[in-house]
């Protein structure tokens, strides 16, 4: 349960595709002036004018110490990093912002005594691993460059509970699927863009083949999952590493099929490029019973009713534009 007491939170990544959605909740639930949005970038104007916004490169920790001591943070949501396909493009820059990123915060986490939440990913795991059902603990053997970060990351925050106490708390988080911000840099990302050619163009080629199975997830459940972790009793978050959590799992065939019941002369072609080898390499669906068992974890959007939510909130924003 999601309850309004007194925190002071900090969202590092407040641009991308979780951190935009995230801050919007977290202001409603706490207060838009007890929530500080941090990114390298310039915000939107809904961040920027919502509530109080700095920008901030997350690898310059003496500022963001500062900003923590300042603001007695008592809450840091890491959202900041490169995703699959771009960290395949830019290796070092991306072991660099996923790594050094997180162990900066992990150490401001030890002195300050704040909560940490850090995303991990689907990606930590690889081709030995179960495909369907992925269970928790498992066969973790990740071949890209974005998925050794985030399984070197679970590590690092087990560490860091096991050794000094932070409480660190962390979702594998599926694909993620929102009508508000894109995503970029993933492999996943195919499941916004082809919502928005279907209502636009009324056609999309798809980067993956028609059966790529993945995990998938509506972003009101990303959020809600991503809050009732953080807002669990220390005592019953029994998983330091990160937790698997579940939504939903489709293909792009399937996801088609499902937009063609809202727009029927909807087509779709398959050109798979680079991002496929990336995909085989993950699951097609995942057990996420210690999440449910240790924080009540249990999604409510299937396809159906993420693509007519999609196509409903994609289809009024273009009319009224
Ligand atoms: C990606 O595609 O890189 C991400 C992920 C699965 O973590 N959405």
């Amino acid at each position: 349960m999601i309850s309004a007491k007194q925190e002071s939170i900090l969202v590092i990544g407040a641009n991308g595709q979780i951190g935009s959605e995230l801050v919007e909740e977290l202001r409603r639930i706490y207060g838009s002036s007890n929530v500080i949005a941090t990114d390298i970038k310039e915000p939107s104007t809904e961040v920027k004018n919502g509530g109080p916004f700095f920008q901030l490169d997350v690898l310059d920790f003496p500022k963001v110490h500062e900003l923590i001591r300042k603001n007695n943070v008592s809450q840091v949501y890491l959202l900041a990093a490169l995703l699959s396909a771009t960290a395949e493009q830019k290796i070092k820059s991306a072991w660099k912002l996923n790594m050094e990123g997180l162990l900066g915060l992990l150490e401001l986490a030890r002195e300050e005594k704040f909560k940490l939440f850090w995303p991990s990913s689907i990606a930590v795991f690889g081709s030995n691993t179960p495909k369907k059902q992925t269970p928790q603990f498992t066969i973790t053997e990740p071949s890209t460059v974005y998925g050794i970060s985030k399984l070197a990351g679970e590590r690092w925050c087990e560490y860091y509970f096991t050794h000094f106490g932070v409480d660190v708390r962390s979702i594998r988080y599926p694909g993620l699927i929102g009508y508000k911000t894109d995503p970029g840099g993933g492999t996943t990302d195919y499941a916004v863009t082809i919502f928005h050619e279907a209502i636009r163009n009324k056609k999309y080629t798809s980067f993956l083949s028609e059966k790529s199975t993945l995990p998938m997830m509506y972003m009101p459940d990303a959020l809600r999952a991503t809050i009732s972790l953080m807002e669990a009793d220390a005592s019953t978050v029994s998983v330091r590493s990160s937790y698997n959590v579940a939504g939903m799992s489709f293909s792009p065939e399937e996801l088609a099929a499902e937009i063609c019941k809202h727009i029927p002369d909807f087509r779709i072609n398959y050109s798979p490029d680079i991002r496929q080898k990336y995909a085989d390499s993950w699951p097609q669906s995942i057990d996420d019973s210690v999440a449910f068992k240790d924080w009540g974890w249990k999604a409510e959007y299937d396809l159906c009713r993420m693509t007519e939510d999609m196509y409903n909130h994609i289809q009024h924003a273009l009319v009224s534009h």
